[in-house]
C-alpha cells in the first residue's frame, strides 16, 4: 500500500518535473542544434546585467559548449526591458522570422529572464527558449561528475525552476485569483503547490546531503591543517588555463580542453616548492559575467574551499582582449566570496601567444602554461607570499575571554573550536592584522 502510494508519488512527480523542465529544457540534445541568440543592451538594467557584443560573443562560445551553433544574432537597444515580453513586440517579430528563416529551434537570451517573460517568449515564438543561466545550468549539468557536483547542480536546477513553477501555473491561477473564497481554487492552484511542496523537499534534502558533503570536507581539511600543508587554490575566468597550470606544476592529468566551464570538481595535488616545502593545489570550477546566483549558493561546499586558502593565484588569460572585464569579473567574485582579504598572485597566463605589451603590475607574474615560460618565477613568488601570508595556529582561549572567540568568528578566522576542560581549544587560520589579539592564546600544542 505505502509502496504504491510513493509509487504513484514518484510517478506524478517525475511527470510533473518533466513537464516543468520542458519549456526551459536543460539539455541540447541534437549536437549541432542551431540558435538565435538574442541581447539586451537596456540602460535601465545594471551595467553587469547588460548584453553586447562581447557577452554576445562569449554566449555564443557557450551555445557551442553546449552542444548547438548561433547562427544569428540579435542586439536591441532600448530604454528598458519591455515587462511582458523583455524585449519589444516588434523585436519579437524579427527573432521569430530569424528562426524560421535560418530553420532554428531554439532561442537563446543573453539575460536573464523573468518566469513570466520565459513562458510568453516561448508562446510568442514558438520555439525552445533558454536564457543565459539556463544555457550555464544545462552545461554544468552536462560536465558535473563527481556527486558533489552532481547534487550542486541539481540543487541550483531546482532553485532556478521553484519561481518559473509559477510561470507555468499562472493561466490556471489567475482564472480563479487569489482572493477567491475557499473551495474554489482552481486546480492549477492545488497543482502548483504540490508541485512547490515536492521541489522544496528535494531542495531540503539535497541541502542536507551536501551539508554531509561539507562536513567531510571540514574533516579534511582538519587532517592538512594538523600537518601545517598550505593550501594554493587557482582561480580565474572560465578557459584562463587553471588546469593547464595545475598540470604543468604538479603533473596531475585533469581534463583541460579549449572550451568552457571544462573543469566543475575541484582537484588537489601536492606541489613540492624550492626549499622541499609542499604545498596543496587546489584547481576548481571557473568563473564567468553573469553567473547565475543560485549556481554561486548551491557551489558553497566546492567555493568554500577558497575561504581557507593561503594563496590565490588568478590566472588570466591575458591573449584574451577582454583579460581586464574577466579579471574584474573575478575580482568582484572573489570579493563577494570575502575573499579579498586572502594573499592574491596575478598569474598573467598565454604569454606565448600575447605580442603586445605584457602587464607589469606588482605581485603579477607572466606565464605560459602551455610551455612552461615563466614558471620558475611564479614558484618564487608563490614561496614568498606563503612566507607573508596567513598562518595556521591552535589557541587555547580562556573561558573568560569568549569574547576574543567571537571576535575570530565574525573575522573568519575561526577554523573550529572545542570546549575542554582547560579552555576553549580554538584553531585559527589568521593574517598580520588579527597577530597581536591571538598572540597570547598561543597553545604550547601548535598541532594536535
Ligand atoms: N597558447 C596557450 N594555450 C593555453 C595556455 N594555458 C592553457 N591553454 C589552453 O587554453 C584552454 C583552456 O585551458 P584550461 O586549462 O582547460 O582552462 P581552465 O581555466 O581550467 O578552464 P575551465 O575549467 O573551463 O574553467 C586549453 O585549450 C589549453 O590548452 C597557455 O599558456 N598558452
Ligand atoms: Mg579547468
Amino acid at each position: 500500500m505505502v509502496q504504491c502510494t510513493i509509487h504513484t508519488i514518484l510517478h506524478s512527480t517525475h511527470k510533473i518535473i518533466w513537464e516543468a523542465f520542458e519549456f526551459m529544457e536543460s539539455h541540447i540534445e541534437n549536437p549541432r542544434e542551431r540558435a538565435v541568440l538574442i541581447g539586451l543592451a537596456a540602460k535601465s538594467l545594471p551595467e553587469r546585467e547588460r548584453s553586447d557584443e562581447a557577452s554576445l560573443a562569449e554566449l555564443s562560445e557557450l551555445v557551442e559548449t553546449a552542444g548547438g551553433q548561433a547562427v544569428a544574432t540579435v542586439l536591441q537597444n532600448r530604454q528598458s526591458p519591455e515587462p511582458r515580453s523583455f524585449i519589444g513586440e516588434g523585436k519579437v517579430q524579427e527573432v521569430k522570422q530569424l528562426l524560421e528563416v535560418n530553420e532554428c529551434a531554439l532561442a537563446v537570451f543573453d539575460n536573464e529572464l523573468s518566469p513570466s517573460q520565459h513562458r510568453v517568449l516561448s508562446e510568442e515564438l514558438g520555439v525552445k527558449v533558454l536564457d543565459r543561466s539556463g544555457l550555464i545550468l544545462d552545461i554544468f549539468a552536462q560536465r558535473a561528475h563527481t556527486r558533489e557536483g552532481q547534487l550542486q547542480v541539481e540543487l541550483a536546477q531546482y532553485e532556478y525552476l521553484l519561481p518559473r513553477l509559477t510561470g507555468m501555473w499562472s493561466h490556471l491561477v489567475s482564472q480563479t485569483g487569489t482572493g477567491a473564497p475557499i473551495g474554489t481554487r482552481g486546480p492549477g492552484e492545488t497543482q502548483l503547490e504540490s508541485d512547490r511542496r515536492h521541489i522544496r523537499r528535494r531542495i531540503s534534502k539535497l541541502r542536507d546531503e551536501l551539508e554531509e558533503v561539507r562536513r567531510i570536507r571540514a574533516t579534511q581539511r582538519q587532517k592538512r591543517e594538523r600537518n601545517a600543508v598550505p593550501v594554493v587554490c587557482l582561480v580565474g575566468y572560465t578557459n584562463a588555463g587553471k588546469s593547464t597550470l595545475l598540470n604543468r606544476l604538479t603533473g596531475a592529468e585533469i581534463s583541460a580542453q579549449d572550451r568552457l566551464f571544462d573543469t566543475l570538481d575541484t582537484t588537489t595535488r601536492k606541489l613540492c616548492l624550492e626549499g622541499a616545502r609542499d604545498v596543496l593545489v587546489s584547481d576548481t570550477v571557473g568563473f564567468i559575467r553573469k553567473l547565475p546566483h543560485h549556481l554561486i549558493s548551491a557551489f558553497r561546499a566546492t567555493l568554500e574551499e577558497l575561504t581557507f586558502a593561503d594563496v590565490l593565484l588568478h590566472v588570466i588569460d591575458v591573449s584574451n582582449p577582454d583579460w581586464t572585464e574577466q579579471a574584474q569579473v573575478v575580482d568582484e567574485l572573489v570579493t563577494s566570496l570575502k575573499l579579498a582579504t586572502t594573499p592574491c598572485l596575478r598569474v598573467f597566463n598565454k604569454c606565448d601567444r600575447y605580442f603586445g605589451e605584457l602587464p607589469r603590475e606588482s605581485g603579477s607574474v607572466c606565464i605560459s602554461a602551455k610551455t612552461g615560460e615563466g614558471l620558475g618565477e611564479l614558484a618564487e613568488k608563490l614561496a614568498e607570499l606563503l612566507e607573508s601570508g596567513k598562518k595556521r595556529l591552535t589557541l587555547l582561549i580562556p573561558y573568560a575571554q569568549t569574547a576574543v572567540l567571537e571576535t575570530l568568528r565574525r573575522e573568519g578566522a575561526l577554523v573550529s573550536s572545542d570546549y575542554t576542560d582547560a579552555g576553549i581549544k580554538a584553531r585559527v587560520v589568521i593574517g598580520e592584522r588579527l597577530w597581536g589579539l591571538v598572540r597570547s592564546f598561543m597553545a604550547d600544542d601548535g598541532d594536535e
